[in-house]
């Protein structure tokens, strides 16, 4: 089913027209209500009234995540304090939290948003939706939550963790779809091998996964742990949170909520916006939030667009899945690579379970790569040569894959920590050790 046939299926010029007159306007509100895009214009010789054009965009200035912090906490809010009906905050880790503001406007447009993600991936009036993302400042939660009842689904308000009960109460109750992190998915589907339940007492059809880069072997796992089918679905809290896109039944790229959010894809590097099918940093700009359009937001995370019409009928811009973000790439040795490359190797290895971790290190001046990866219980209990030889096997791949040599140990099942939100892939001590 498809939720907002009117504006899913909109003729394509039709909604670049919309884009435009929404684009606009924001611009104007912007630079009327907020100093720093004010000042971010004026910089960039840009008056609002130049924008004539969708292509007219590449000149209007990036907002970064600095950007965020320097304004921090309320200082890129269009909208007054007392219009405000919610606040969230990014997940970061690291320096000062960014802070996502709604009207109740807003609010209103990411139900909007998150019904389309869970008619996407399958679901309607009558689904059974338990929510097993976080609840509180992170977005999932919350936006899952809103969602769910726009669509007129029983939504179970789980949050992340105590995975004995999230089964007790998917089997209970039948949810028939699952909101949750896909690594969250396979903590489940784990304990529920585990614990003798099979997916037909689950009941399960879908799941609506995302907030961190997942990869099609891992979806693969999942399906068939669960038998579900695994969608997609993406978001971060600086345009909305979850909602931004999501996958339908063809998983041929995530459809882009593109009436609200006008993606581009540049080169990290130059900043200049690529062609479509070619790959580099996701871009996206507001065109309809009241208390916190952002303009041009470099997200760091590296897809393509895809723009010829699904056959689902739908005809909003398609991104492919994250394939890893701008920041996430190690340097190892001189040489730049992504986790999920590591992932692929080790996800195509028979002889392994989908968990690991790498651990990045300093030896001297030479950056070691260890990559930590649970085997499977059976093949534990064989001799320490059969176990020197897969280690040697996957060393051998990885070179190939990656090249540059890396350190492989094996580990056993379940002692690399499971994680309930998003997962931590990456341990990098270089940093620390500096200091
Ligand atoms: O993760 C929002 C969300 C909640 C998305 C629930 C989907 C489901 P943040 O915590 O701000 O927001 O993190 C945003 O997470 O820039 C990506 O790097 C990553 N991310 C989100 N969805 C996906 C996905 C939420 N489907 C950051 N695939 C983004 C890969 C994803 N990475």
């Amino acid at each position: 089913m498809i939720w907002d046939v009117e504006n899913e299926c909109m003729d394509v010029e039709q909604r670049r027209e919309l884009q435009l007159h929404r684009l606009r306007s924001t611009v104007a509100r912007l630079a009327a209500t907020v100093p720093y895009y004010r000042d971010q214009f004026a910089q960039a010789g840009l008056d609002p009234l130049d924008i004539q054009s969708l292509e007219d965009l590449q000149h209007v200035p990036f907002t970064t995540k600095d950007g965020m912090r320097e304004t921090y906490p309320t200082g890129m809010f269009a909208a007054p304090m007392s219009e405000i009906v919610r606040i969230h905050s990014s997940s970061g880790t690291t320096g000062t939290p960014i802070l996502a503001a709604y009207t109740q406007a807003d609010v209103d447009i990411w139900a909007e948003t998150i019904a389309r993600t869970i008619c996407l991936g399958g679901g309607s009036k009558g689904d059974i939706l338990q929510v097993a993302y976080g609840y509180g400042l992170f977005t999932g939660g919350l936006g899952l939550h809103y969602g769910g009842e726009r669509v007129g689904c029983t939504v179970i308000p789980m949050s992340a963790g105590n995975t004995r009960r999230q089964l007790m109460m998917m089997r209970d109750l039948k949810s028939t779809i699952l909101a949750c992190t896909p690594s969250y998915a396979l903590t489940l589907a784990d304990e529920a091998a585990e614990g003798g339940i099979s997916p037909d007492e689950l009941g399960l059809k879908s799941g609506l996964l995302g907030a961190e880069v997942w990869s099609d072997s891992i979806r693969s796992t999942i399906e068939q742990m669960l038998n579900i089918k695994a969608h997609d679905i993406y978001g971060l809290t600086e345009i909305i949170g979850p909602g931004v896109s999501a996958e339908c039944e063809y998983q041929c790229g995530l459809h882009v909520c593109d009436d609200h959010f006008i993606p581009e894809v540049i080169d990290p590097a130059t900043g200049k916006p690529l062609p479509e099918g070619e790959q580099g940093e996701l871009v996206f700009t507001c065109i309809t939030k009241q208390a916190f359009p952002v303009i041009r937001f470099r997200t760091r995370d590296i897809t393509r667009l895809h723009y010829d019409t699904c056959e689902c009928g739908r005809t909003s811009a398609r991104m492919e899945r994250i394939t890893g973000r701008t920041d996430d790439m190690l340097i190892i040795r001189g040489v730049n690579i992504f986790p999920s490359q590591i992932e692929h190797v080790l996800i195509n290895m028979e002889e392994t379970l989908p968990h690991y971790q790498l651990v990045v290190t300093k030896e001297g001046r030479l950056d070691v790569l260890e990559v930590q990866v649970e085997v499977s219980p059976t093949l534990l209990a064989d001799t320490i040569r059969v176990l020197e030889t897969l280690e040697m096997k996957i060393r051998s791949e990885l070179v190939s894959a990656l090249g540059v040599r890396c350190r492989v140990k094996l580990v056993e099942p379940k002692s690399i920590e499971r994680s309930i939100g998003k997962a931590k892939r990456v341990i990098d001590l270089r940093k620390e050790r500096q200091i």
